[in-house]
């Protein structure tokens, strides 16, 4: 297990996320996989209108960004499904699993 702090951070696969030119960063997409009680990446990198996929498997989880109204909204405990949301504004946007004590993650939207 590769775990641990940011150091797992991933890479979009495409584009830049330069924001330079008035909001039209490309966006880009991240799936996050939850093996185990952990969020994987769970620091993930993404450009303005860029696409987070969770990806639920069996063990039930839940995608809380504590009431950021700039984030997008929450994601109910799910289970073996795929919930994505699309990060409009560029920030910094924590989130928790409200299952699990220390499951965390943050998303940085340049
Ligand atoms: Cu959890």
């Amino acid at each position: 297990m590769f775990a641990a702090g940011c150091s797992g951070s991933s890479s979009p696969t495409s584009s830049t996320n330069t924001d330079a030119f008035g909001g039209s960063a490309t966006a880009t997409s991240v799936n996050v996989t939850m093996p185990d009680v952990v969020y994987n990446p769970n620091h993930i990198d993404i450009g303005r209108n860029g696409v987070v996929n969770f990806v639920f498997a069996s063990t039930a989880h839940d995608v809380r960004f504590g009431g950021n109204a700039q984030a997008p909204s929450d994601i109910l405990v799910s289970s073996n499904t795929t919930v994505s949301r699309t990060f409009t504004n560029a920030g910094t946007f924590t989130f928790l699993c409200t299952l699990h004590a220390n499951m965390s993650g943050v998303v940085v939207v340049h």
